[in-house]
């Protein structure tokens, strides 16, 4: 079974915005904003969903970065998360329920409090490259196998 989510990865100058996850799948960790996708929906139309319920922003321009499949050991449902990049919206970020937003600079991107995968594919993102790819975790959300490359389009 394939579960379509998306995610945001908002950049302002040398700075990207992160939220702090509060609640639900992933809490603890800094991750960008997105979610699963709702009925009807199209991956466009919930990315700016969910930015809105997670940040208070409005997302403008955004460009596609990549597609990653996660897996999880022993479960058979296949995240596919679209990844995005915008850099210009509307509004001031701000706390919501779900998330604690915060800028940091690229040479301060806090790998060590994010999914362990973040730090093979953001660093592609902010090169303006585009990716595909898979990773999969082990039980304590170890990554056991990963493939990731570079294309040409998505
Ligand atoms: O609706 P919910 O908040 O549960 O959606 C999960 C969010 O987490 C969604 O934006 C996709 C994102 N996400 C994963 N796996 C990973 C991952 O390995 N790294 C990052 N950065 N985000 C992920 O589902």
């Amino acid at each position: 079974m394939k579960k379509i989510l998306t995610l945001c990865i908002i950049q302002r100058n040398s700075e990207i915005l992160l939220g702090m996850k509060k609640r639900g799948f992933g809490a603890g960790k800094w991750n960008g904003f997105g979610g699963k996708l709702h009925e009807g929906e199209t991956i466009d139309e919930g990315l700016r969903r969910e930015s809105a319920e997670e940040a208070g922003i409005k997302l403008q321009e955004i460009e596609k970065a990549g597609i990653i499949n996660f897996e999880f050991e022993g479960d058979p449902k296949i995240l596919e998360v679209h990844i995005f990049k915008c850099v210009n919206f509307e509004g001031e970020p701000k706390e919501t329920e779900e998330m604690k937003p915060e800028w940091f600079p690229f040479d301060k991107i806090p790998y060590e409090t994010m999914w362990p995968d973040d730090k093979f594919w953001l660093p592609l993102l902010l090169d303006g490259k585009k990716f595909a790819g898979k990773f999969v975790f082990g039980k304590n959300t170890e990554i056991i196998n990963q493939k990731l490359e570079i294309v040409e389009k998505l």
